[in-house]
């Protein structure tokens, strides 16, 4: 039987209207220890997944969860970028990565099993999908995001908050991981040359992940 008694609420409406997000105060806590309580409802999930595909089917699904929850400084920055308001209720509106889960999987193929997978867990509603497999970013960036909207039951609501995930084979995470890296060193900006040697390695790690796949079947 549902409980009536518990008010369905967006994370939005958990908070002060204008209140400023460069304080950082008890607000900023109170909303992240909502955002992690998501992370943990998926991850679970995902876990579940992992063990039971390992267990009754010898199949390695999923090598490797990871999650995050973005700092601060990242909110803060991404938001000025984009000339968001820096207040609470712009933050939890427009950044959809505030809370984040990584799924890295063996195969190319594995990533639609997952996604349908989190397409069917029960209460979750799908409110974007990137796929960045058929489409790359321009930087050679490849993988399949889905934002989420997860419902955090509390003892009094039930809260609704965005989680990204993101899905990716082992070799498109090698990639983006040393991407990454190398952008966070040189402050985003890396030379043309660089770029199209990053873009180029992109490529050829999709033609790996397809002759893999092949391979395997
Ligand atoms: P970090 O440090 O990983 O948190 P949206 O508001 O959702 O429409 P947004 O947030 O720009 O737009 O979404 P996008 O670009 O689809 O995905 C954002 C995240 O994807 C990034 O988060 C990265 O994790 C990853 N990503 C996107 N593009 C690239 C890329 O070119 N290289 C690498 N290595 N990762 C990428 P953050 O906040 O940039 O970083």
């Amino acid at each position: 039987m549902k409980d009536k008694s518990k008010q369905l609420i967006k994370v939005e409406n958990f908070l002060e209207d204008q209140e400023s997000i460069e304080t950082q105060g008890k607000t900023f806590e109170k909303i992240m220890f909502i955002y992690s309580i998501a992370i943990k409802e998926i991850q679970t999930k995902l876990e579940i997944f992992q063990q039971e595909y390992k267990t009754l089917y010898n199949y390695e699904l999923i090598n490797n969860i990871k999650t995050r929850i973005k700092k601060p400084e990242s909110i803060i920055e991404k938001m000025k970028k984009r000339q968001y308001k820096l207040t609470y209720k712009e933050m939890v509106e427009n950044i959809n990565d505030i809370a984040g889960i990584r799924v890295i999987c063996p195969l190319k193929k594995d990533i639609n099993t997952i996604i349908n997978l989190i397409k069917n867990i029960p209460n979750l509603k799908i409110i974007k999908e990137k796929d960045y497999i058929n489409k790359p970013k321009e930087s050679g960036y490849t993988s399949y995001h889905l934002i989420l909207e997860v419902p955090v039951i509390l003892s009094q609501s039930i809260v609704y908050v965005k989680v990204e995930v993101q899905i990716r084979t082992m070799a498109m995470d090698f990639w983006a991981t040393l991407e990454h890296k190398m952008k966070y060193k040189s402050e985003g900006k890396i030379s043309k040359k660089a770029s199209k040697e990053l873009v180029s390695y992109a490529k050829t790690i999709n033609k790996m992940d397809n002759k893999i796949m092949l391979l395997n079947q």
